[in-house]
């Protein structure tokens, strides 16, 4: 079936990058090459077959986004393999392993709640509703460690305004897929499943607020939340939920998952905040993955000049 339809490329379309080991993986670096949407397509034809993970594949058309930092980007084999995956095991390098095999395709978000057109998206048409952005934020985990990642998205505002949120909507409420029988670590991660976050509505329609669907140039890896998360990037990590599924618009403050699990030490803010600690450590420093030195925190880190006004006249030691 695959060899029936030539791919329309020259050998020149055909990405020097990765040295292939299985006709799969060539397969889909090679006809990614067609163009971001169209490269799309026919990996979810390619994959439509018996199940196995999918590899990420090079994302074409994608254009300089805006709020990029011009710190050193972390290495992309620290990015994929140092990671808080729990549906995968809790260990950091635990989803590079765990999540080889995670079925990404066909997959759909339900986008409802408090809106008037509430729909479902397929994988598909997220990849379309906007061009796509690299964003290269800087990541800050609650752990103390972080990254400098070039994602590829764009801001969720571009979705949430196509299902018009009606005034009622308050809050944005996040869901992550859980499939047991695909992640069968996830009963013992310690944390309540299906993962859950939320933003407050101004939070989530900023500008910064990024839908990613990719990074490093590529289809977003497994282990990092593959085929399309949120990234929130002044607050810490843990808001920044992995594999969506559902996206509810609602009146009032959403759970979220590490709040659950402890609400002494996890707020539903949890902006980044050198001045207030985790009861457990200091959250005044950072240590960026590949350096020795820690460096200092920043305030949101280092995004208060987009997003600061949002919390007037709010004591964010209450509000943590
Ligand atoms: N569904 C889900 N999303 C998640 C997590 C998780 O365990 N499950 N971990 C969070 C945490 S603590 C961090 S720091 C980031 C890590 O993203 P990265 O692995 O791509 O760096 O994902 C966040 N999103
Ligand atoms: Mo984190």
């Amino acid at each position: 079936m695959l060899i029936k339809h030539k791919p329309d490329l020259t050998y020149a379309d055909i990405t020097p990058k990765a040295v292939y080991t299985n006709r799969r993986s060539f397969l889909l670096g090679l006809l990614a090459t067609g163009g971001a949407v169209a490269g799309w397509k026919k990996v979810n034809l390619l994959l439509s077959g018996p199940a196995t993970g999918s590899v990420p594949v090079k994302l074409n058309g994608v254009v300089k986004g805006p709020y990029n930092t011009d710190e050193k980007q972390t290495s992309y084999n620290d990015v994929t393999h140092y990671n808080n995956f729990y549906e995968f095991g809790t260990g950091k390098e635990d989803p590079a392993q765990n999540a080889r095999n995670f079925q990404t395709s066909p997959w759909s978000v339900s986008v409802e709640g408090e809106v008037k057109k509430p729909r479902k998206f397929t994988m598909d048409e997220i990849m379309k509703l906007a061009p796509l952005e690299e964003r290269i934020y800087r990541h800050r985990c609650v752990e103390a460690w972080s990254i400098v990642v070039p994602w590829i998205g764009y801001s969720f505002n571009v979705l949430a305004k196509l299902v018009e949120p009606s005034p009622k909507a308050q809050y944005v409420a996040f869901q992550s897929l859980y499939d047991p029988r695909q992640m069968p670590l996830g009963g013992s991660a310690g944390i309540e499943l299906p993962y859950v976050e939320g933003l407050r509505l101004d939070e989530a329609m900023n500008p910064l607020t990024l839908l990613c669907v990719g990074m490093y140039g590529e289809t977003l890896p497994n282990q990092d939340g593959a085929p399309v998360r949120m990234v929130i990037p002044w607050k810490y990590g843990f808001k920044s939920i992995k594999s969506l599924v559902s996206i509810r618009f609602v009146k009032n403050m959403p759970p979220t998952t590490w709040n659950i699990a402890n609400a002494h030490e996890y707020g539903f803010y949890s902006n980044v905040n050198p001045n207030v600690d985790h009861p457990r450590w200091s959250q005044a420093k950072e240590r960026r993955l590949g350096e020795f030195f820690r460096r200092p925190t920043l305030m949101f880190n280092g995004y208060g000049d987009q997003v600061a006004s949002m919390y007037t006249g709010m004591d964010l030691r209450k509000y943590f």
